[in-house]
């Protein structure tokens, strides 16, 4: 294993720095102190050929220009949070209203677009960066000192694991994702439409216009939603259905997991071979098909458009704090959050 550092750029006077690692079977990753960004991901095709599979940018300037949380962390509360308030032991708080009257992925700067003080560790099968922040007590409006910990691990069988842990001093709400659009079919020479997804779930939850749960868990049965034999992402794209219209054509949904660190979702694209599997210990994973992707700025010389990268947002249930029937993601004064998602490259 390799792990090497380099200037990235400067956000407010501070340098940005990415790490990059590389390991023994051809698979490289670099990730940055800002947002624990992941601006690219190196894997081998079914020939060999080594190309990146992610959406990412070569400057910081573009990031904090066009990225769409691009590669980020996001956070204390991924997805929307209906009006931007919610009541927690009686008493209401109002977090920041970034995205039509609701809360988004943290509010201004959450977790994706601040520092994270780093540290490198490595063995002899794996690397690691540790990511570390202090969110202040009403950052974005959220109660408690909340301190974050992630660590990102790359290993010899081209395995990425990325680990969560939150504690805070105050009963608040945390439900961390990672941001990353892939596209498998290397340095973006084709959109993800041609990819097949698998996944085990025979559940989704139903949105309403502003992209928020309406609390109604639907059955994929017959549906575009069924993935769990695998079907192509332009069959949500080429969809009537409403949940699919509603999603700007294509998916923007969180799918309840039957299975965990079970294959449970594999993405392939069949033209390279590339293959990925995300297993996660998250109830769900809110897939997202880049609908709203928009086409003024360029990704390392490809013209961005939508549907040239497709998120899978491991996760607990977005807007739980509004639907006692979705499982919580409250955490306790002195309890301990933490989440773990596994993502294996290889070829079919
Ligand atoms: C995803 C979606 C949103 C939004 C954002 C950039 O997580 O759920 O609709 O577009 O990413």
């Amino acid at each position: 294993m390799r792990i090497n550092q380099e200037r990235f750029g400067e956000i407010n006077g501070r340098e940005v720095t990415a790490v990059t690692i590389k390991n023994s079977h051809g698979m490289t990753l670099t990730c940055l102190n800002y947002g624990g960004i992941i601006t690219k991901i190196l894997v081998p095709d079914a020939s060999g050929k080594v190309e990146n599979v992610v959406l990412g940018f070569d400057t910081v300037e573009e990031y904090e220009k066009y990225s769409p949380y691009f590669g980020a962390v996001v956070g204390r509360v991924a997805g929307r949070i209906k009006g931007g308030a919610f009541t927690l032991n009686g008493k209401t708080y109002h977090v920041t209203k970034n995205e039509n009257g609701n809360h988004l992925h943290g509010g201004h700067r959450g977790f994706s677009h601040v520092f994270w003080d780093m540290e490198t560790a490595e063995d002899h099968h794996s690397a690691s960066v540790a990511f570390f922040y202090q969110s202040p007590d009403g950052e974005e409006g959220y109660p408690g000192n909340l301190q974050m910990k992630m660590v990102y691990t790359l290993d010899d069988d081209n395995r990425f694991t990325i680990r969560y842990h939150g504690v805070s001093d105050e009963t608040t709400l945390v439900n961390v994702t990672n941001h990353t659009y892939f596209n498998l079919s290397g340095n973006l020479k084709r959109d993800v439409l041609g990819h097949t997804l698998e996944m085990k779930s025979h559940r989704f939850l139903e949105l309403d216009r502003s992209l928020l749960p309406t609390g109604q868990i639907l059955a994929v049965e017959d549906t575009p939603f069924d993935f769990r034999s695998g079907r192509r992402v332009e069959d949500g794209v080429r969809s009537t259905h409403e949940q699919n219209l509603i999603a700007s054509r294509g998916y923007d949904h969180p799918f309840l997991l039957d299975r965990h660190f079970d294959r449970e979702i594999v993405l392939t694209d069949p033209e390279s071979g590339r293959q990925l599997i995300v297993e996660t210990d998250q109830p769900c994973v809110v897939l997202y098909t880049g609908n709203q992707l928009g086409d003024d700025f360029m990704i390392r010389g490809v013209q961005a458009r939508k549907y040239l990268g497709l998120c899978l947002e491991t996760q607990g249930l977005p807007d739980a704090v509004h639907h006692p029937h979705f499982p919580s993601v409250v955490l306790e004064k002195g309890g301990t959050y933490q989440a773990k998602t596994i993502y294996t490259f290889c070829v079919k």
